[in-house]
């Protein structure tokens, strides 16, 4: 019997020597505590039996002395099990590391193909921009992209004459517009080629309202991206304010004019819009230029006095004024 336990006890410290070299440190201090509490246990009752050895005597209990015996020997086969469920734990946790000889007690590094305390971050030669590693190497892309990196845009529908700039968004060529870029459009003859155009007076510009309930500043930027446009950056606003007025009344459009957050203002693509532009309003921009949005104000006082350029909040409501993309 007692042999038997001897085995055991060596395996056990077999069980400890193991982990004590592959594991990481932390993983140790954790294992280390669930051992001492496990070994106390089994010292105790070791220490139990030795004792009830000792005293044994002809007139002692024989079977109560063969039912003591037998529970710890149960015990030690569960301590054993949990061992060996720790091992296996231990060792799912650091599936991806190997032992670093010379490295001293404790010590593993990781495969090639991953990192991190526990070695489980796998990593990618490059970052994955819209997406995750999550395998050596291998990106998982976020939804409306693809590519290597995640970093290629998805247009499921394509984009016949332009190319895919956001997930579902084309940008499209100079003459093309539609979601997918399939509508071509002619400057040279009115716009014509589709319906709601207009060349914006005295320029080259092929514009377009769309009248949808209105929108935020920044909903009317992508309601024209969506449409294949870009957000409209009036070469005449003046002339385009007194048109929008004669055909459509007095009402208040966004263009792409926006505060920089430091009192400038500046245009979509960059461009400045300085405050001495004699296209603003008398007094404005009047608002602070943290969340001031440009807006043009087609009313019959703004028509006469030739000043489009009002600031507003970009989450106010207006139409978007879209224009296609030229060169
Ligand atoms: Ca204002």
């Amino acid at each position: 019997m007692i042999r038997c336990f001897s085995v055991i006890f060596l395996l056990l410290l077999q069980y400890s020597h193991q982990q004590d070299t592959v594991g990481g440190r932390e993983i140790l201090q954790h294992l280390s505590v669930i051992m001492n509490a496990r070994f106390a246990v089994l010292d105790r009752r070791l220490n139990h039996m030795a004792s009830m050895m000792t005293d044994l005597k002809p007139q002692h209990d024989q079977a109560h002395l063969e039912e003591n015996i037998s529970n710890i020997e149960n015990k030690l086969i569960k301590l054993e099990e949990s061992m060996i469920h720790l091992k296996s734990n231990q060792e799912k946790m650091l599936q991806n590391a190997v032992c670093c000889d010379g490295c001293g007690n404790g010590s593993f590094t990781c495969s090639p193909g991953y990192k991190g305390a526990y070695c489980r971050t796998p990593v990618c030669s490059d970052d994955c921009g819209n997406g995750e590693c999550t395998s050596p190497g291998i990106c998982t892309c976020s939804p409306g992209y693809t590519g290597a990196s995640c970093r290629t845009p998805v247009c499921s529908n394509g984009c016949s004459h332009g190319e895919c700039t956001s997930p579902g968004i084309c940008t499209c060529s100079p003459g093309y517009t539609g979601a997918s870029c399939r509508t071509s459009i002619s400057i040279e003859s009115d716009c014509s080629g589709s319906e709601g155009f207009f060349v914006a007076p005295g320029t080259r510009q092929c514009m377009k309202v769309i009248w949808d309930p209105p929108v935020t500043w920044e909903g009317a930027e992508s309601l024209c991206r969506s449409q294949g446009l870009r957000f409209a950056k009036p070469q005449d606003a003046a002339a385009l304010n007194k048109y929008l007025y004669e055909t459509h009344g007095g009402k208040d459009y966004w263009v792409s004019g926006r505060g920089t957050g430091s009192g400038g203002w500046q245009w979509a693509d960059g461009e400045a819009l300085p405050l001495s532009d004699p296209l603003w309003g008398v007094g404005e921009p009047d608002g602070t230029s943290r969340d001031d949005c440009l807006c043009l104000r087609s009313w019959s006082s703004d028509i006469e006095a030739g000043t489009p350029y009002y600031d507003r909040g970009c989450k106010y409501y207006e139409y978007p004024i879209c224009e296609v993309i030229s060169n």
